[in-house]
């Protein structure tokens, strides 16, 4: 039970949560004014600042944020030296490439793809998905016929040295996600040279607000490097890997995606923005679910959030240290912000 001094802490916590959203009385959130929005893009880790520059041209060029994200994450999708996304990615554990993504607009429209394989942007299959079918979701098989049958090539994804990274796994097999690699992979000359199992996951995430004031978000992974094969994370489940609405911001996840999904972690984070939580508070508030119902398993895992609110105003919070976010606006370009966390 709470007794009078937390209550009347977490009232006034509450309160200033609320102060800060500044929801009318309606509990509508009112939208800001026209001649005050700015395009920003934000997404996740080191290889989001690529990313962001290919998708502000487009905001830049007055374009829609839907286009940006796409074009934004197409960047990291294409790298073969990232091996946590699309092209040149971990494989599963019997040496299938197999990529997860999905792609939400400002009129609530969504598209997904989940185990697709061979194709080099999964994020541009699940624009077609929301696009040209009345659906939301395809995957595995269906979701390459559906690719191939819209002009989408059919490639290897497996690189030289994602497979040999692979092999060197298949000695030991063993499963042992180490948190917080993601950030040092990217930017490593010789990846390889880490033991197979220290391999673990990395996601691009990213929201954007175009000169409109429309907010979109798309998030690319090729998963947990060596999982089962079939294993779909959080990354292209609507609600928890990404989540938009054009009334309140959109947020993103990166991480172990079966905690994210557990706690439908981005629709959270953004119903925690309508109800007048910072971005930053919102984010917290969603990891602190993860770890209130697992902390033993919270102690060693990494779960970040990204937030991104009607206004502009953009936040993060993760388990762990270590993560990091890349934000590009008119006046900041390229800038990197490591995201808070519990420990
Ligand atoms: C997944 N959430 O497949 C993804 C992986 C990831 O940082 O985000 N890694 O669970």
């Amino acid at each position: 039970m709470l007794n009078r001094r937390k209550f009347i802490k977490s009232t006034a916590a509450t309160a200033s949560l609320f102060a800060i959203g500044n929801k009318s009385a309606s509990g509508m959130i009112p939208p800001p004014d026209i001649k005050d929005i700015k395009p920003i893009v934000i997404s996740t880790w080191d290889f989001g600042i690529a990313a962001n520059q290919a998708a502000w041209k487009v905001l830049v060029s007055g374009g829609r944020a839907l286009d940006a994200v796409e074009k934004g994450v197409h960047v990291p999708e294409a790298d073969p030296k990232n091996q946590s996304v699309g092209y040149g990615g971990l494989p599963d554990r019997d040496g299938h490439v197999t990529l997860d993504a999905c792609i939400m607009d400002e009129l609530g429209n969504c598209g997904s793809v989940a185990g697709l394989e061979h194709i080099v942007h999964p994020i541009s299959v699940a624009r077609l998905v929301m696009e040209k079918t009345p659906h939301v979701m395809l995957v595995g098989d269906g979701a390459l016929q559906f690719a191939l049958e819209n002009g989408f090539k059919k490639e290897n994804l497996l690189t030289k040295e994602s497979e040999k990274a692979w092999k060197e796994w298949l000695k030991t097999a063993k499963y042992a996600p180490v948190m917080n690699i993601e950030n040092k992979l990217y930017d490593k000359a010789a990846p390889t040279k880490l033991p197979g199992n220290q391999y673990n996951h990395d996601t691009i995430g990213m929201l954007a607000i175009d000169s409109k004031g429309n907010i979109s978000g798309a998030c690319t992974t090729s998963g947990m490097a060596y999982k089962l094969h079939g294993r779909v994370g959080d990354s292209p489940i609507i609600g928890a890997g990404l989540y938009v609405d054009n009334e309140v911001g959109g947020a993103t996840s990166t991480g172990v995606g079966e905690e994210v999904i557990r706690n439908v972690g981005s629709f959270l984070v953004v119903e925690l923005m309508r109800q007048g939580y910072s971005p930053e508070a919102a984010c917290k508030e969603a990891v602190m679910r993860i770890i209130k119902k697992k902390p033993e398993t919270a102690k060693n895992i990494q779960v970040g959030f990204l937030a991104l609110n009607k206004k502009g105003e953009y936040g993060a919070f993760a388990i762990q240290k270590g993560f990091s976010y890349a934000v590009c606006t008119e006046e900041k370009n390229d800038l990197l912000i490591p995201g808070k966390s519990y420990y």
